[in-house]
């Protein structure tokens, strides 16, 4: 039996304000591309069964265009006649329920099967079950469906159990509201032939289980993730679990340094042969004030004519702290808001503080992307 795990997929994501030949942003193309990617290995490996882990979309609230380029293209994975099974993962829930869920728009397509409501559910064939738990805003709540999911375990078919959360504190996104799965729990995975993951984005096994795993994203939603491979899980479950690895093929991100102290020397060496289309970051090492001034950032741009997009980090000799010229990183509201508040008041009244702004943030996003 195969089966293609894929997820985060992160439809809709834009970044670094280019636009390609059909004004759309280049960054948000590459993750059409991404998945158009995918889509074509399913056509060729023709599996039994697609499964992906959540995020398909980058928001709960997605684009027109998103929404449209998800639609063209679970049209063409429903007419493949395989069983596609899709759960929802932290970007695609709402957080209050003042808002619909976006998978919502999947429910009758012939082959999707679709979770999303925040409890668990039951996908079943006749030769495996697939026990997705979508992400869940409410850990109490999601205790109880762990249950519910250990009491529906097939004794004669197949388990695959499908998720999107942290297992453990080791993969945290640093992102609102994540799904820590409770660890008293994680001997449920044995029972399970494959454990299917999202949330994490790089391709990996999970710690001393060997029958769980992240597919990763198949592209990058920041440019401090430098991983340079991205792919899907091809999974080959019959006596035994063989998971295997496919890469697709994304922008590289290259990252390139000038060591200023040898500034002549070190432009000499500098290798741009590897930077077509590629987004670069170049670091100004050991970099005196004075320098600084003389070097622009357009000069540093023009070493790499055929790169997609061209950032600089300057790095001080005498300064620890980091400046980065080009995207001084701006707090936003909520940051700034929290960083006064622990300021301003004693650690307990901190935390509770800072449950209540988060929410509050929270609301007011969800209203703000429902009204754009
Ligand atoms: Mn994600």
């Amino acid at each position: 039996m195969k089966i293609i795990h894929f997820s985060d997929t992160h439809l809709g994501y834009n970044d670094l304000d280019i636009l390609n030949e059909e004004n759309i942003n280049q960054r948000e193309a590459d993750f059409y591309n991404a998945f158009s990617q995918v889509v074509e290995q399913i056509k060729l490996i023709k599996p039994d069964y697609i499964i992906h882990t959540g995020d398909l979309f980058h928001r709960s609230s997605p684009s027109n265009r998103a929404i449209t380029f998800a639609l063209e293209q679970f049209k063409i994975i429903d007419s493949l006649d395989i069983p596609f099974i899709l759960i929802a993962g932290n970007h695609s829930t709402p957080r209050t329920n003042l808002s619909s869920p976006i998978l919502r728009i999947f429910e009758g397509f012939k082959n999707l099967h679709v979770s999303y409501n925040q409890e668990y559910k039951k996908v079943e064939f006749d030769d495996i079950v697939f026990h997705t738990l979508p992400h869940m805003n409410d850990d109490t709540k999601a205790l109880s469906q762990i249950e519910l999911c250990e009491e529906n375990i097939s004794t004669c078919k197949k388990n695959v159990m499908m998720m999107h959360c942290s297992v453990g504190a080791w993969y945290l996104m640093q992102e609102f509201g994540e799904w820590v799965y409770p660890s008293d729990k994680e001997y449920i995975f044995k029972m399970m032939d494959y454990v299917a993951l999202g949330h994490w984005h790089g391709f990996g096994k999970v710690g001393k289980h060997e029958n769980v795993y992240y597919s990763g994203s198949t592209e990058r939603t920041s440019l401090n993730d430098k991983r340079n491979s991205k792919g899907f899980i091809h999974v080959e479950l019959n006596d035994t679990l063989h998971v295997d690895y496919r890469e697709i093929k994304i922008r590289p991100i290259i990252l390139k340094e000038i060591d200023c102290e040898e500034f002549e020397e070190s432009l000499k060496t500098l290798d741009a042969s590897d930077t077509k289309d590629a987004i670069v970051e170049v670091r100004l090492t050991n970099l005196t004030a004075l320098q600084s001034i003389d070097i622009q950032n357009t000069d540093i741009k023009n070493l790499f004519p055929d790169a997609m997009s061209v950032s600089v980090k300057r790095e001080f000799i005498h300064e620890q702290n980091e400046a980065n010229i080009d995207g001084v990183e701006a707090l936003s509201l909520e940051e700034f808001f929290l960083e006064h508040i622990k300021e301003e008041t004693k650690e307990k009244e901190y935390e509770r503080l800072k449950f209540k702004v988060q929410e509050l943030f929270a609301q007011y996003e969800d209203i703000s992307n429902d009204t754009i």
